[in-house]
């Protein structure tokens, strides 16, 4: 069959904490399975659906009209990524407008008009919220989680025109209220996944890695950790789950060989933890002679001096340290399962190696008071003065988390209908309380964020509410024209530079 996966993320505020687009990390692992078992595959990426104006909509009917006069699929399967738009809305009083389904949504309408394929939706934002998706976007099918299996299970289906058999993950419409007894479909052994199809995607480098962006490359899937906030539970289960170690590498030889990149981002949720498994990964790297430079996020409590003498010589120029609080109290209520003198080892492990970092925090989640505030900002002070640490006010509560509960049991989420609901009523009282952010404190969000930009002073700390702002003509979020980016920095932050270098340091 000829299938065409499509991109709907354009989340590419490349000069913020939002990073370039990264290339379809998920698609690619897909087509190479589709490929593999005789179907044509294509993988584009969509633009025209994010212009801010329905007036623009021809724009993006030329747009898929053309992809679909070069290629006419009989599946088309969209990948819905990030459940914010992280863009200034058209009419900021349509709160759907804020969410990446209202464009998805502009993708499968077009779609309609020019088609008659079936259309398939997934991707981590479909599998976190896929209601959202089901009611606003009616794709004819959706498929909450990993894809490798269930996406060639129900491509077969449909060719065979037969009644749908049981496959995990599948859910339409009809079932969208019921989405939470639906389990998401893993793949157990991820030999199966194989090679990603990364010659698949065109205009690789414009769209995803000139300007500094980075190719995605997973080597293992699942979390046994147990952040509150966190969503890897749903997504990729608490086992972890390795690829091949040949597979990796290959992989990250056909993208150096067939696309000429040579900048790598492990995109597992925390590379460095097993610590054995990182080792290896840095060994292979070696033994490869891949000559690549690389990022990971890693958690402060699996870093070694080994570790990290490992990962700087298998390339590694940059790590986002992953603590969330720095302040004892909040790791624990936060779930971290660390302490700050563990995070302050992590820190001068690193710079014993000279691997240049920046860090995580989110501020005002559950736990959090201004005295644990200000004790994170102490440390911050203290252990990360003139290193880039980003602050994100607030803490975004998603049904499928522990926080979900814990704010449910506190009162601070009330709602009586689900979030997709919500939403779709125009409900802006009701969904700004899973933003959990000092709701105990009972003060406007506007003084409270005085506050703490008051403390939050290191010349290059970003607080996300004050330092994020719509770009003026694209709507897109960026940084304040006054925080720039030196040309050409890999990652972004190392050329983090305020150009009123105004503040003190610490609070
Ligand atoms: C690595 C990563 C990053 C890296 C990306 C680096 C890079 N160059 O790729 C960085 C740090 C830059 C990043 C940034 C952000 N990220 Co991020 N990131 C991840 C992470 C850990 C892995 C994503 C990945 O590549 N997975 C590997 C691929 C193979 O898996 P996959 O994409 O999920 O695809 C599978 C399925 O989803 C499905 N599927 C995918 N597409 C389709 C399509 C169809 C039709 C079907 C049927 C199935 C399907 O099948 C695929 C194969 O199994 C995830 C968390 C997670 N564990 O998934 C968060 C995650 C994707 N990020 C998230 C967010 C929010 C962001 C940011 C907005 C954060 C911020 N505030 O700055 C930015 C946005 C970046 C952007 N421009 O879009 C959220 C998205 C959901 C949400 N809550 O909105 C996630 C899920 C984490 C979370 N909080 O829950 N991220
Ligand atoms: S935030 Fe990271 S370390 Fe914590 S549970 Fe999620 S994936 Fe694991």
């Amino acid at each position: 069959m000829n299938i065409l996966l499509i991109n709907g993320n354009i989340t590419r505020c490349a000069k913020s904490g939002y990073g370039l687009t990264p290339a379809p990390a998920g698609l690619t692992s897909l087509a190479g399975v589709l490929r593999r078992r005789g179907h044509d595959v294509r993988i584009r990426q969509a633009f025209s659906h994010v212009l801010p104006q329905e007036e623009d909509l021809p724009l993006l009917r030329r747009e898929l009209g053309e992809l679909l006069g070069e290629f006419y699929p009989d599946v088309i399967g969209i990948s819905c990524r990030n459940i914010w738009a992280a863009r200034r809305p058209s009419n900021p009083l349509r709160l759907i407008e804020y969410y990446s389904a209202f464009y998805d949504a502009r993708l499968v309408r077009m779609f309609r008009t020019l088609c008659s394929s079936p259309i398939v939706m997934g991707g981590t934002a479909f599998s976190i919220e896929p209601a959202l998706y089901l009611k606003s976007a009616k794709p004819d099918f959706g498929i909450i989680g990993e894809a490798e299996e269930s996406l060639p299970a129900l491509v077969d289906a449909l060719q065979a025109g037969k009644e749908l058999p049981a496959i995990d993950g599948l859910i339409t419409e009809s079932a969208a209220d019921a989405w939470h007894a639906i389990q998401p479909a893993r793949v157990q052994d991820l030999a199966a996944v194989g090679v990603g199809a990364c010659d698949l995607v065109n205009n690789f480098r414009d769209c995803y890695y000139e300007g500094g962006g980075f190719v995605p490359i997973q080597t293992k899937r699942g979390c046994p950790m147990d952040c509150i906030y966190c969503t890897a539970a749903r997504l990729e289960g608490k086992c972890y789950r390795f690829r091949l170690i040949n597979d990796v590498i290959a992989e990250m030889l056909a993208y150096r060989d067939t696309r000429g990149v040579r900048h790598f981002f492990f995109v597992d949720s925390t590379f460095n933890h097993p610590i054995d498994h990182a080792l290896e990964v840095c060994d292979a790297i070696l033994q490869a002679r891949l000559q690549i430079e690389w990022i990971a996020e890693v958690t402060p409590v699996a870093i070694s001096d080994a570790l990290a003498a490992a990962m700087k010589r298998s390339g590694c120029i940059g790590l986002t340290l992953t603590p969330d609080s720095c302040s004892n109290r909040v790791l624990k209520s936060y779930g971290k399962n660390m302490d700050t003198k563990q995070v302050a080892e992590a820190i001068a492990v690193l710079r014993r190696h000279k691997i240049p970092f920046d860090t995580c925090l989110i501020v005002g989640g559950p736990g959090e008071t201004r005295e644990t505030l200000v004790e994170s900002m102490d440390f911050c002070g203290k252990h990360l003065a003139n290193d880039v640490v980003r602050f994100y006010d607030g803490m975004i509560v998603t049904s499928c988390s522990k926080s979900y509960d814990l704010a449910r049991s506190e009162g601070v989420i009330n709602a009586t209908k689900p979030y997709a609901d919500l939403v779709l009523d125009n409900d802006f009282r009701a969904v700004k309380s899973y933003d959990y952010f000092f709701p105990h404190l009972k003060q406007p969000r506007k003084q409270l964020m005085d506050w703490i930009g008051g403390v939050c002073t290191g010349p290059r700390w970003l607080l996300a509410g004050r330092d994020y702002v719509p770009d003026p003509q694209s709507g897109e979020l960026t940084l304040r024209p006054e925080i720039q980016i030196a040309e050409g920095s890999r990652p972004w932050w190392k050329g983090l530079r305020r150009t009123n270098e105004r503040r003190t340091i610490g609070v």
